[in-house]
């Protein structure tokens, strides 16, 4: 073929980046960020980078393997045709399954490719794919977590408002409803009526008890309530949208364009929140959203807000990018951040500039 978007190699690293503390959520602990960093690299000496990640060393080696496995399909394929590669590739991993694992591997190498196009092309990806706003509003996503104290959560909650966050996610789900609803009226009283609150309980209830966890939680006017039950109860999310005054969000755990297609045909949410990886990287990511548009429903991107915030600036129907600065140890300059948004510069592809010190720094 012999165009310089030809890819020649995909290298990868296992990163483990350490938290300032390990965090708690209803559904798992976590102690640092072990990611797999892919870089995919053309004839013509483009480098596209993305990362995904999993809890545990065991998990992301797994993980690294397959991207390992799939950089042989990828080993002379046009970067500059993603769709051509991602069907490649998912057809490929059929047999073990396209989602879990296979999906992350299959979405780190998508989204380089699209970190390519734009480089290629001299744009960055938002533009590329069409481009409706420079910036996305933001809530903080980096505190607020099931282990602090309410003292704890006061002090950071206010400490993000003084940042500039105009939106908070806290953590929901104990065993005891008292204390998530004390925790809830904490934030909202330190955070004043000007900030919005959103809450994520991480599937812990079933239906009943997310309806009366609802219903507590409504005088403290939080702005989603965010997977309160496990993600494949499609018949109750619809229920609960349906009946809660509160709005509902969900979709984080949901794997490819279909699962959103069904969620977004049965309204099960306000709001479905599409992860970059677990979609199966940008090519999927945007259908999901064209869908979702479709349907009316907004979506709102699950984490990796270096990537996912040009798609959020891409798609009509995006709000709110949820700012998790996990991976900021290893980019070289922060990103704009204006007024509680993230605000994307001309810098072609994703703009994303690599610390290399930093990334050996954290290699395992
Ligand atoms: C979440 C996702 C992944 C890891 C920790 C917490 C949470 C979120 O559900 O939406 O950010
Ligand atoms: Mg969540």
């Amino acid at each position: 073929m012999g165009t310089g978007t030809e890819i020649v190699a995909v290298e990868t690293d296992f990163l483990t980046i350490p938290l300032p503390r390990p965090l708690v959520t209803a559904a798992f602990p976590i102690p640092a960020i072990d990611t797999a960093l892919v870089r995919v690299r053309t004839r013509a000496g483009h480098e596209g980078v993305a990362w995904s990640f999993a809890f545990g060393r065991g998990r992301v080696a797994a993980l690294l393997q397959l991207v390992d496995d799939l950089a042989e399909l990828a080993q002379g394929a046009d970067a500059a045709m993603p769709e051509a590669l991602w069907a490649r590739m998912t057809g490929a991993v059929g047999f073990v399954g396209r989602r879990g694992l296979a999906a992350l591997a299959v979405s780190a190498i998508d989204t380089a490719c699209w970190d390519i196009l734009g480089k290629a092309a001299g744009l960055p990806v938002y533009k590329l794919l069409g481009g409706h706003r420079d910036r996305v509003e933001t809530y903080a996503s980096q505190g607020l977590w099931l282990d602090r104290s309410r003292e704890e959560l006061v002090d950071e909650a206010h400490g993000l408002a003084e940042a500039g966050f105009r939106a908070v996610k806290m953590r929901a789900g104990l065993p005891d409803p008292d204390e998530d609803e004390a925790r809830v009226a904490a934030v909202r009283e330190a955070v004043g009526p000007g900030v919005k609150v959103m809450i994520d309980a991480n599937q812990a209830w079933d239906l009943k008890e997310t309806l009366r966890m609802a219903e507590r939680f409504e005088e403290y006017d939080p702005y989603w309530l965010e997977e309160p039950m496990p993600h494949t109860r499609v018949d109750d999310y619809a229920h609960a949208a349906a009946t809660m005054r509160v709005p509902l969000c969900t979709g984080e755990s949901n794997y490819f364009k279909d699962e959103l297609l069904t969620l977004a045909r049965r309204r099960a949410a306000d709001y479905l929140m599409p992860d970059l990886m677990r979609m199966g990287g940008v090519t999927e990511w945007m259908k999901a959203a064209r869908i979702c548009e479709g349907f009316d429903v907004a979506v709102t991107p699950h984490l990796f807000m270096e990537h996912s915030a040009h798609l959020a600036c891409a798609a009509p129907n995006a709000v709110w990018q949820e700012y998790q600065p996990w991976w900021q140890p290893v980019v070289a300059e922060p990103p704009a951040f204006e007024d509680g948004c993230l605000v994307l510069g001309d810098r072609p592809g994703f703009g994303i500039v690599l610390d290399d010190e930093a990334v050996a720094h954290h290699r395992v």
